[in-house]
């Protein structure tokens, strides 16, 4: 009998499922539904219900709910063998989080297949709508809790991570302070991993440790809830928390709702959820540190796995915990493709013309550099857009777009510096990287072979994987994790850009002026109030 594993995804605008065979190391079966399309009576947009207010950002937790029953009902159409799989485990959005009341826990394990899962649950929740991670409207108790935490520095050491509004704290902390009749009458407090994972366990589940660690809750070394956050952040709050537990962990078998429902095997099992992040580092096969991931999109983010925790005192970085048992940082860079975007406008150019421009130009720039602060910056923590330029004549376009190019990457080097990995093979992901003159660029400032790969539902595939691996190791057997899922995560044939001996000789150097000119912008951006977009010093 096939060794078959689903993983589930509940991320922000869609859920999906993939199941792999063990064996084989295939994807056997991918399906996603589009919670805007299939479910348009929630009224979201890209999965999240709009206000008046641009900060805020929720999601209907009844909407996921119902796409947990629509998926099944379509696996079971599409004939899907449910009753062969082993174990079920998934990926959510990150910092998301969904109230419940007295009345959860008990309409978890009890519930009635005759009736759809949104009628079984619709009474459940102590608050109707959850906020995501794409809220930023806790910048007050963001400062409250790093306040009674210490600094940044102190909050990074002891959460992971600095204060953050998408962080679950924070949005707890804000939820007890404007509607704290709804937070008395909150008995559980899941993030929407573990709450998908409630529902297919029947019972309240355990949040990993991946997850945990993006709520500022978590003590990052001693993976135990930290009573000083919890505290700092909301009264009672150590009684409404779940358990933390390794993202390996069975939970139990699953729910017999699933069972009579759609034919589950009733001794399949059911694994506790991680974020989406942490699956997607099992999910690229980023199991050794060193292996990075690089994903040029709108932003660009940088990540990869640690194996010994690390925190950023800058408090720029974020560390999870990884579904190895080991750490992953997550950096994230707001001015991305928009940075390369700008220019392109500036300039009159496509995307040809500025690929040219790369290859026409020397690294190193002959020295000039430019800071891509288009917009407000998350790394490094820039509130006041501008563009500042060191020994560059801003008309000419081709050593600005280079400019560009290299600072992206150079500041993705040194503020990741603080990790203290040395990333010896980088997945280049993302729209971005169609673009050969860039990865050359990332590979030469990185000193590291790059391979682009097509990231299709690594969170998906990173959960399946986690399914096999908890349920491996709960029957005694010794797992391991692949580093590529054939046709899923294999690198693009021919892409493996090398890194080019004199460039990264140039770059060693560039970079401590790069390190020089962040510094300088940001005095002058401290010394007084900064209108110019343009610094020429
Ligand atoms: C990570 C984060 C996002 C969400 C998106 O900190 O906020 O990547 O996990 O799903």
């Amino acid at each position: 009998m096939a060794k078959l594993f689903l993983g589930l995804d509940a991320s922000t605008q869609s859920l999906s499922a993939i199941i792999i065979d063990y064996d084989s190391w295939r994807v056997v079966y991918d399906k996603s539904l589009n919670f805007d399309r299939t479910l348009p009576h929630y009224a979201t947009q890209n999965g999240v219900l709009r206000s008046g207010d641009p900060l805020v950002a929720h999601s209907p937790p009844l909407m996921w709910v119902e796409a947990l029953d629509t998926l099944f009902a379509w696996m079971k159409k599409d004939r899907v063998p449910l009753g062969d799989l082993l174990a079920i485990s998934g990926s959510g959005q990150q910092h998301g989080s969904v109230y419940l009341n007295a009345r959860a826990s008990a309409a978890l394990t009890r519930l009635n297949p005759a009736k759809s899962l949104v009628d079984n649950l619709r009474g459940v929740f102590s608050r109707a709508t959850s906020p995501i991670w794409m809220d930023s409207s806790t910048s007050a108790e963001c400062a409250e809790i790093r306040d009674t935490l210490g600094d940044i520095k102190a909050t990074a050491q002891k959460t992971g991570s600095d204060t953050f509004e998408r962080f679950t704290g924070p949005q707890i902390r804000k939820f007890f302070k404007t509607e704290p009749e709804n937070y008395a009458g909150t008995a559980s407090i899941a993030l929407v991993s573990s709450f998908m994972a409630s529902i297919l366990a029947g019972q309240i589940a355990p949040i990993d440790h991946g997850d945990g660690a993006g709520m500022n809750l978590m003590d990052i070394r001693k993976k135990t809830w930290r009573p000083e956050a919890l505290k700092a952040t909301a009264p009672k709050l150590g009684t409404k928390l779940p358990p933390l537990a390794a993202s390996s962990k069975v939970i139990g078998k699953v729910n017999p709702y699933f069972v009579k429902k759609y034919g589950l095997n009733p001794d399949a099992t059911a694994l506790v959820w991680s974020g989406d992040n942490p699956c997607s580092v099992v999910g690229l096969g980023l199991i050794e540190e060193g292996n990075v991931a690089i994903s040029l999109g709108t932003s660009y983010t940088y990540f990869g796995c640690m194996k010994r925790c690390r925190v950023d005192e800058r408090g720029e970085g974020n560390v999870f915990g990884a579904p190895t048992g080991d750490y992953m940082a997550l950096i994230c860079f707001k001015n991305g493709a928009l940075a390369r975007e700008q220019a392109l406008h500036q300039y009159g150019l496509t995307w040809d013309d500025y690929n040219r421009l790369l290859r026409t130009t020397k690294p190193g720039n002959n020295g000039g550099i430019l800071l891509p602060w288009f917009e407000t910056e998350i790394v490094p923590r820039v509130n006041k857009p501008g563009i500042h330029r060191f020994n560059l004549d801003p008309n000419d376009a081709a050593t600005n777009c280079r400019a560009i190019v290299e600072a992206q990457m150079m500041s993705m080097r040194l503020h990741s510096a603080w990790m203290k990995v040395k990333p010896t093979r980088i997945y280049a992901t993302g729209g971005g990287s169609v673009n050969a003159p860039v990865l050359q660029i990332m590979a030469d400032v990185m000193n590291c072979p790059v391979f682009r790969i097509e990231v299709a539902k690594s969170a998906a595939l990173g959960a399946a994987l986690r399914a096999a691996h908890g349920w491996l190791a709960h029957s005694g057997q010794k797992p391991r994790w692949p580093n590529i899922v054939a046709g899923f995560t294999d690198p693009i044939p021919n892409s493996e850009v090398t890194p080019n001996p004199k460039a990264v000789r140039v770059y060693d150097k560039l970079v401590e002026k790069y390190a020089i000119c962040e510094q300088d912008a940001f005095t002058r951006l401290n010394s007084y109030q900064h209108e110019a977009s343009d610094i020429q010093p």
